[in-house]
This record gives structure tokens, C-alpha cells and sequence, in this order.
């Protein structure tokens, strides 16, 4: 029987670390090689320092350790992209060509690459925004994920590369911060909140986004790579819906376990980033093909990060009472 072997690049990164872990217990631990730029924690096992612009390197590391799918998760996100143009383009689109070409001349079996809501541009539709539909990205890293969208499609349409992607909402987790996005606030809000009861936030009170919990964003990741073949029709990538929430929700459900939680608002360019966004997005084709469903929605999410973080922190949440 073939035994997958699975370099996931990108692991250190805010969606690598906990999908590492997630792969790491449904292929073993000495079948998934974690790769990043930067230098594992101390005692990390089957860790690469490896830059994703260094092809040869990838194929070599491919080679040695007999590698049959590859999550390519390194990326420059929204607002350093903006403030990083040349970087963010050669980044995001050349890592992606580096690997396809490796897919196709290795005949890997499977690859995972993340999209984003960011395709989408001031002309698709603000709510409910479907998968097709005008997709005229405003952002570096919009456009940089639609071109790598459209190389997923030729690769597969050419070659037969079997490349899967998801069109992932903002991401909130507890394990690895997020690194130079718009949505970074969602996370940051609940460090702020538990540490300083008090948070200046970059967008508008009423900017509302699409979002996703980390648990269902890893879910979701493993149940489209698990699926058959046949079952995937959409080979750009899917949309992915989780919840969708302004900054002054949230900070209306995190005031129900701190009360004395405040929020400042001072917009800046981010503000006009998340503008061009949709706030919601219509996730049909991926509940169809592959049966998605999220599980977490703004209270639970909430809840959740606000229970782990102050155990990280070695914090205890007030204890509220419920007014009926
Ligand atoms: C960002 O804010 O840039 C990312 C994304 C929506 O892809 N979190």
C-alpha cells in the first residue's frame, strides 16, 4: 500500500500550526514534514527550514523524502502586501508555479493551496456573494490570489495536477497570530480584551466581514483533500463561509464576559481594504460537493477563544452573571 508523505510549507505560519497537528494525527507524525523560513520551536520533530522561493530546494526535499502531496500555505497577506507590492506578487504567485511544476513533473498525488475572500473587489456583490460572479480584486494580494486561482485551474485542466483550494474567510485562532492581514483585528481584540480590557481597532465599527473559527478552517482543509476526485467541481477555488461580524459585534459579545471591555475606533488603510470586500459569502457549491458545514458561529467562536486564551495566559475570566 503507498504511504502519503506530506510537506506542508508554510507550518509556522497562523494556519500551518494547527494543521500540522490536525495531519500529523490523521497520517502520523513521521509522514508529515513541516517546512517554514523560520526555525522551529525547540524539540520540534520532521522540521525544514526551507524558503518557498528556492525551487530546487523543494524538489530536492521532495525527492528525499518520497513527498506525495504538498499544502503550500506561505503567503504575504492583504495589508503587507499593500505596503510590499513587488514581494507580495513574487511571493504568493511564484511559490505557487514552483510547486505546481513540482506537482506535475513529480507526479504528486494531491495539493493544497489557500485562496481567499480577497479575490473579490469593490464590483462583486456586498452580501451573500456567490462563487461566480465579477471578481475584480483592488489589493495586491487579491490579485495575486486570483491569478494563482486561474494557474490551479490550468494545472489541473492541463496536466491533470490535482490542486485543491479553499477561498478562506478571516481566520481567528488562538495557537499562532496572524501575520500582516486585514482581519488580523479579530484576533487581536481578544489578547487586547483580556489583557487591557481595552482595544483601538483599524476599521470602522460597522465594517462588517466574512470570518471563520480555526477548528472549522481546518476541518474544512482536511475534508476537501479527503474527498474523491470525481466530487470536486470547482478547480479555481471554493468559497467558504463561516460567520460574518462588524467589529462592534464583536466587541458586544466579548463585553458579555468582560464587561468592562472598550473599543476606540481609528480607521486607517486597512479600513478601505476591508471595504472592497464582501461582508458575507455563499458558500453553495462547497456544501453541495463535499457536504461542508461550519459549526462555529460568533458566540461560539467567542466563547471558545476567550476560555483557551485565558488558559494560555494563565488568566481567569470574570465570572458573569446571566441577567434573565
Ligand atoms: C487578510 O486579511 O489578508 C487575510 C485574508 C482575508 O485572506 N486574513
Amino acid at each position: 500500500m503507498k504511504i502519503d508523505k506530506i510537506l506542508v510549507i508554510g507550518a509556522c505560519g497562523q494556519i500551518g500550526t494547527e494543521l500540522v497537528t490536525a495531519l500529523r494525527s490523521q497520517y502520523g507524525e513521521e509522514n508529515v514534514i513541516a517546512a517554514d523560513i523560520n526555525l522551529p520551536k525547540p524539540g520540534t520533530k520532521n522540521h525544514l527550514c526551507l524558503d518557498v522561493l528556492d525551487h530546487e530546494k523543494i524538489e530536492a526535499v521532495v525527492k528525499e523524502y518520497g513527498i506525495t502531496q504538498i499544502y503550500l500555505l506561505a503567503a504575504m497577506l492583504s495589508a503587507n502586501g499593500e505596503q510590499n507590492a513587488d514581494a507580495a506578487w513574487k511571493l504568493n504567485v511564484q511559490s505557487l508555479l514552483s510547486v505546481l511544476k513540482i506537482a506535475k513533473e513529480q507526479k504528486l498525488d494531491k495539493v493544497f493551496w489557500p485562496s481567499s475572500i480577497a479575490v473579490f473587489g469593490p464590483g462583486s456583490p456586498k452580501y451573500n456573494c456567490p462563487q461566480q460572479t465579477r471578481i475584480e480584486p483592488n489589493t495586491v494580494y487579491g490579485i495575486s490570489k486570483r491569478a494563482g486561482e486561474y494557474w490551479c485551474n490550468y494545472y489541473f485542466e492541463k496536466y491533470g495536477v490535482d490542486v485543491r483550494s479553499i477561498r478562506f474567510p478571516g481566520l481567528i485562532s488562538y495557537t499562532a497570530p496572524p501575520g500582516g492581514g486585514t482581519t488580523d483585528y479579530a484576533v487581536s481584540i481578544f489578547h487586547e480584551a483580556l489583557e487591557n480590557q481595552h482595544y483601538t481597532c483599524f476599521l470602522t465599527e460597522d465594517n462588517c466581514l466574512p470570518m471563520m473559527y480555526m477548528p472549522d478552517a481546518i476541518r474544512a482543509t482536511l475534508e476537501l483533500m479527503n474527498v474523491p476526485k470525481e466530487k470536486i467541481t470547482i478547480r479555481t477555488s471554493y468559497n467558504l463561509a463561516g460567520m460574518s461580524f462588524a467589529p462592534c459585534d464583536i466587541a458586544a459579545e466579548i463585553k458579555k464576559h468582560i464587561p468592562e471591555f472598550k473599543v476606540a475606533y481609528e480607521p486607517d488603510y486597512r479600513n478601505a481594504i476591508a471595504n472592497s470586500w464582501p461582508a458575507s459569502i455563499k458558500d453553495e457549491q462547497a456544501r453541495k460537493d463535499w457536504e461542508w458545514k461550519p459549526k462555529y458561529d460568533l458566540k461560539s467562536m467567542t466563547d471558545d477563544m476567550l476560555q483557551k486564551l485565558s488558559e494560555i495566559k494563565g488568566m481567569q475570566l470574570p465570572v458573569v452573571e446571566e441577567v434573565y
